[in-house]
């Protein structure tokens, strides 16, 4: 009986794991020179068909940088992959 919900319970693990891993193949852009905003070069490191037109609509407050904000809002819209 102990033996069976042992099981069971690692089996759970493992589901969990294997859940976990997709989220953490997620798209990481770098900031490379840790500004904390993304560059039109830092965000084509990690989406290299980005064009210097669509980094433009994903900076919202058009100030040149796309901030945490800015790459969450485009990954939620699905302009840009996760
Ligand atoms: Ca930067
Ligand atoms: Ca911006």
């Amino acid at each position: 009986m102990e033996k069976t919900k042992k099981m069971r319970k690692s089996a759970f693990v493992v589901a969990l794991l294997a859940l976990a891993l997709p989220a953490m193949a997620q798209t990481m852009v770098d900031d490379a020179d840790g500004d904390g905003v993304y560059s039109l070069a830092e965000m084509q490191a990690a989406y290299p068909d980005l064009s210097e037109e669509l980094f433009a609509e994903l900076d919202a407050d058009a100030d040149g940088m796309i901030s945490a904000e800015e790459l969450a809002a485009a990954k939620q819209d699905g302009m840009i992959a996760e």
